[in-house]
């Protein structure tokens, strides 16, 4: 049923930007945000800090996002000297702690957007983790930094 309800909710989810925390009970999510990316990117990275204060592990296992067709959990790790960046089938943030998704380490990847997104720009996901949680997620576009250049190396 959880789908039929998410229909009536976008008033709530504006409610929440306004504070920009995203909350159950045991998870947080905070500072959400995207990377600006040139216009003819097909990917955009996304960044935030999820906290857990359960006292057990938790995982994110999906997350979908208006304006995109796809989302995936990425790591990007150094081989050989070179940033690469692997698919995660979900990701862990440990008990009584946080897992901070940032650029070149953790990151959601954003496939295919519906429209050129700008800084100020703003799109809604909903992560879904164990347990059948799941959070919206208001995130803002913001300007990039420069080590995020990678991401648009992927056909070199
Ligand atoms: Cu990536």
């Amino acid at each position: 049923m959880y789908i039929h309800m998410k229909l009536l909710l976008p008033g709530l989810v504006l409610l929440a930007t306004s504070m920009n925390t995203y909350a159950d009970n045991a998870l947080e999510i905070e500072d959400a945000w995207i990377a600006e990316a040139p216009p003819v990117s097909k990917v955009m990275a996304a960044y935030m800090e999820i906290e857990n204060e359960t006292s057990e592990d938790r995982q994110a296992t999906s997350i979908t996002c208006s304006n995109f067709e796809r989302a995936e959990f990425h790591r990007t790790v150094e081989q050989d000297g070179m940033a690469r960046m692997q698919h995660q089938e979900a990701l862990t943030i440990p008990a009584h702690s946080e897992l901070k998704l940032e650029p070149g380490s953790y990151h959601i990847m954003l496939f295919t957007p519906s429209q050129r997104l700008k800084a100020g720009d703003t799109t809604e996901c909903t992560m879904t983790f164990d347990h059948g949680t799941k959070l919206d997620i208001e995130l803002e576009v913001k300007k990039a930094f420069e080590d995020h250049s990678h991401h648009e190396h992927h056909h070199h």
